[in-house]
């Protein structure tokens, strides 16, 4: 699935990702071969030119992080653009409650897949809870019928036909009259498809839908097809106005172009991929999973993402203009605390900050006690935090019953916490003293 996309992208970002400088020709040497590998996908042109021009400009404006090579960097990047290209959030059905008829609109050309997802829709609707009518409207291939007859029985999903018509609104028409009867909540729409799209097609498919009012109007795409199936889409969207596409065969697409460039092109996302021939083989499209999956490189992605989540460069600075002007207080010193459990470790924390590491013993600091202290801290005022020369005595005794401490322990706390600023501001200036401080503060 995907693969020779993801071996490219890869090794085109494996040279950069390495790189502790980010210059303006290795940028355009790793661009380049994103293009290549993209075009190579199958991706439109005029999708590869948006997916590259943003990431450069994204790339290059975006701040550096300390605790990450730019190469590293770059990396993300390209991740975050492949998962907005593919449609950022995951988009689920749309559909109603369970006391009203739900109706599903399959369209798309023939052999796209429409019969065979019909099925594993109505099966995984099915095991939700609701109770599915398939329709078989197309009455343009003469098998079409039996074979949706043919999965409903394997399933034990009736089916609704209706012998000898040949207008597919007589069967929609009646398939909603037997729902309300019969108290399925959801119809499924089977349509015939054409070898290309035509007009006799769209007026048909058109005029089924104004009949349905379908929920839910869905294109099944063959994602092999990748720049044809985004142009299908298109024109389906024109003239249906989709509310999603199912890709599939998606199990069998190499290349990935269609599931790159549906949503820039056609405007509609992606809901699910049909990934074999059974009716179990459909899986919700998790825009994030898929990027992770081409570009396999997802070590280096949560590394920057912790990095980004936690201490960046501008936070850093920021730290140390407060320690050297001694306007650090308890809110700053709960951030610490906070970003100490993002981070996972006290460890991981020294290493994002310049000068650190290597320098503190992270087995010094005490996290029990951290977790204490934090406690009492959340059970101050904000106000209070800001400024820890407002709490009084009475104030004292409520945050210790609040942080189920004792005021002893609150009392600590703040002298603590008031000689290690004095001391923050004499030491700031030298980094060996700074690290020293970091561990008194854990100790504190
Ligand atoms: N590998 C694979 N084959 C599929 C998938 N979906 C459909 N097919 C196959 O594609 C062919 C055409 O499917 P069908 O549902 O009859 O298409 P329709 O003409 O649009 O109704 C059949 O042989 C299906 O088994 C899929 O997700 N993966
Ligand atoms: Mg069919």
């Amino acid at each position: 699935m995907l693969d020779r996309l993801s071996n490219r992208l890869t090794d085109a970002l494996r040279t950069v990702s390495g790189k502790s400088r980010i210059t303006e020709k290795n940028i355009q040497d790793v661009v380049e071969e994103i293009k290549l590998a993209l075009l190579e996908a199958d991706v439109s042109l005029k999708v590869v030119r948006r997916f590259v021009s943003r990431t450069v400009r994204e790339a290059t404006g975006e701040s550096v992080l300390r605790a990450v090579s730019p190469g590293q960097q770059f990396v993300k990047v390209v991740h975050d653009k492949l998962v907005e290209f593919l449609g950022d959030e995951r988009q689920d059905l749309q559909l109603r409650g369970p006391d009203v008829v739900s109706v599903i609109l399959l369209a798309g050309l023939q052999g796209s897949g429409k019969t065979t997802t019909a099925a594993k829709l109505a099966l995984r609707l099915k095991k939700e809870g609701r109770r599915p009518l398939m329709v078989a409207a197309d009455l343009v291939r003469p098998a079409a019928v039996d074979q949706l007859q043919q999965l409903g029985a394997r399933l034990d999903i009736p089916v609704h036909a209706v012998e000898g018509s040949s207008d597919p609104r007589e069967v929609v028409k009646s398939a909603l009259a037997r729902a309300k009867k019969e108290q399925f909540n959801l119809l499924i729409i089977d349509t015939a498809g054409r070898m290309q799209i035509d007009d006799a097609l769209m007026e048909e498919i058109r005029a089924v839908s104004r009949l349905a009012r379908p929920d839910e109007r869905i294109l099944v795409a063959d994602a092999m097809t990748g720049q044809n199936a985004v142009e299908v889409a298109r024109v389906f969207h024109e003239n249906l106005d989709l509310t999603g596409v199912i890709l599939s065969k998606f199990d069998s697409d190499t290349r990935g172009g269609a599931a790159l460039s549906i949503k820039t092109v056609a405007g509609t996302p992606i809901k699910f991929i049909g990934v074999g021939e059974n009716p179990e083989d459909l899986d919700p499209f998790y825009p994030e999973r898929i990027a992770s999956r081409i570009l396999g490189m997802g070590d280096v992605v949560s590394l920057v993402e912790k990095a980004q989540e936690t201490i960046d460069a501008a936070d850093a600075e920021r730290l140390q203009q407060k320690m050297r002007s001694a306007t650090f207080t308890l809110e700053d010193y709960l951030e610490q605390f906070q970003r100490v459990r993002k981070m996972g470790s006290v460890q991981s924390l020294l290493e994002m900050i310049p000068g650190m590491k290597g320098n503190v013993d992270p087995d010094r600091i005490d996290l029990d006690q951290m977790k204490r202290e934090e406690a009492i801290i959340l059970s101050m005022t904000r106000e209070e935090r800001n400024n820890h020369r407002l709490i009084g005595a009475s104030r004292r005794r409520r945050i210790a019953s609040g942080s189920g401490s004792s005021v002893f322990e609150v009392n600590q706390l703040i002298k603590r916490f008031d000689k290690t600023r004095a001391m923050m501001k004499k030491v700031s200036k030298n980094k060996k003293y700074q690290s020293q401080m970091m561990t008194q503060m854990g100790q504190m």
